[in-house]
């Protein structure tokens, strides 16, 4: 091979490793910025700042800024806070707050999505008091999963306890029928009867309540009911017992300590919108004490009120509905109960031995009608139902034998009073005025209760 040759060889060679050397090296020096090069800071002339988005949050209450808590992931934070995020990161976070002197509390607010911003981004959260009740509305309590249940306002007034000597000589008469002998509450004489029976409405006194309050615009359904059994994991008196008063149908029909009788069995059917029965005074509490924690909890309790069974006075002054003087509520007559009570009507016949007592007419339930069941006609004058009949309603007060006390009366805590008569009562009984009581274990069959919201010590 020549010079010439060699030359033009090498020159071949040269015009061909060139450019492949300098190709192979710029690619690894672009891939070594792309790398391993630190990158610039945000400060540095001429070069474009790299951007973290984050993300600010504040909130205000009526256009004021307010110290509330926010919760981003495990952790709570107090506004004003500043969180750095990831772009295309997904992010949730809950402002709340609670002010230390205020009747209701406040919504929490939610703040979530993905981050699609660079740099910064001020949220401020204008914050919502939560819905709660307002004195002279109705309110609808919420029990949790999606059940709930409806109070109406009782405005403040004056009402009669007791009833006069004429009420009580109707009650004890062919129409009030109280003082039939019936075997199936077993007094041993009339004598001894009208004495249990009747004697305790007592005597005619007013009394004032200052205050309104909200009272259940019916008893409580078993819907009520089990959320609270499910949400408290509850049991209930009869069921530790194993037992309740109930109609020992396999029998006689009368009414007897019936093993494994309690409110998912009370020996007869029911729906969910039937008022809960073997309940005791014990568990009407438990009730009542569950709702206003829970109700407090989420901020929706006035200061100052909570939940409780209805005092002696409350009751029978809701019961009245207005319309004072009179044996019901609708007014004297007993006839203008039809479609408005469930109480022993003929639709009792079959038992006829045992039922003598009852009125003329069928209300067509031999046991629970569901809550409501006699529609606006059931009324009362202040929208509640089924205050007369249906079920015996648990009020707050011990039983004071003379007679019922305008302020709740606590000093005998053995026996508790029940209102209203059930299914199973006779006219006399299905009175504003008349009293019964029991012990705070007893659960029977035709006892359930309503429950009040009102101020609380
Ligand atoms: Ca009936
Ligand atoms: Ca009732």
């Amino acid at each position: 091979m020549g010079e010439c040759e060699r030359n033009r060889l090498w020159g071949g060679l040269r015009g061909f490793l060139i450019p492949v050397v300098l190709v192979v090296f710029g690619l690894a020096v672009i891939s070594l910025r792309a790398a391993d090069v630190p990158r610039e800071g945000a400060t540095g002339i001429g070069v474009v700042p790299e951007l973290t988005p984050t993300l600010t949050v504040t909130a205000e209450v009526d256009g004021q800024p307010v110290d509330a808590l926010v919760a981003y992931g495990k952790k709570t934070y107090q506004t004003p806070c500043t969180f750095t995020l990831q772009t295309g990161q997904k992010y949730d976070v809950t402002v709340s707050y609670t002010p230390e002197v205020s009747d209701l509390g406040y919504v929490p607010a939610m703040l979530s999505g993905e981050v699609d911003w660079m740099g910064p981004r001020m949220r401020r959260v204008a914050l919502t008091r939560q819905p709660g009740p307002v004195a002279g509305q109705e309110w609808v309590v919420d029990l949790g999963g999606g059940v709930s249940a409806a109070l109406v306002w009782i405005p403040p007034g004056t009402t009669m306890l007791g009833s006069t000597r004429e009420e009580h000589a109707w009650a004890l008469g062919p129409e009030g029928q109280g003082a039939v002998r019936n075997e199936q509450y077993g007094a041993a004489s009339q004598e001894a009867f009208e004495v249990v029976r009747f004697i305790n409405d007592g005597v005619p006194m007013p009394a004032t309540l200052q205050d309104g309050f909200w009272l259940g615009q019916t008893e409580v359904t078993l819907d009520q009911w089990g959320q609270f059994i499910k949400d408290a994991n509850y049991r209930t008196d009869a069921e530790k017992k194993g037992l309740a008063w109930a109609h020992d149908l396999n029998r006689d029909g009368i009414w007897r300590h019936m093993i494994e009788r309690n409110w998912q069995d009370p020996g007869f059917a029911q729906t969910q919108a039937h008022p809960v029965v073997c309940v005791s005074w014990n568990d009407a509490k438990a009730f009542c004490d569950w709702l206003t924690e829970k109700e407090r909890a989420a901020g929706r309790l006035p200061k100052g009120t909570g939940y409780r069974l209805p005092g002696e006075a409350e009751w029978a002054y809701a019961c009245r509905g207005g319309r004072e003087g009179t044996r019901f509520w609708w007014g004297d007559q007993l006839t203008d109960g039809n479609r408005r009570m469930n109480g022993a009507g003929s639709e009792r016949a079959p038992n006829r031995k045992r039922y003598l007592q009852r009125y003329s007419w069928s209300d067509g339930y031999f046991y629970t009608a569901p809550c409501g069941s006699f529609g606006l006609k059931g009324r009362n004058g202040y929208g509640l139902s089924d205050m007369i009949g249906n079920v015996w309603e648990w009020c707050e007060d011990s039983y004071d034998p003379t007679g019922a006390h305008a302020e709740i009366w606590t000093q005998d805590a053995n026996l508790r009073v029940l209102r209203g008569g059930s299914f199973s009562s006779v006219p006399g009984f299905l009175r504003c005025a008349f009293r019964f009581k029991n012990v705070p274990s007893y659960a029977s069959a035709d006892v359930g209760f309503r429950f009040c919201l009102t101020s609380v010590q």
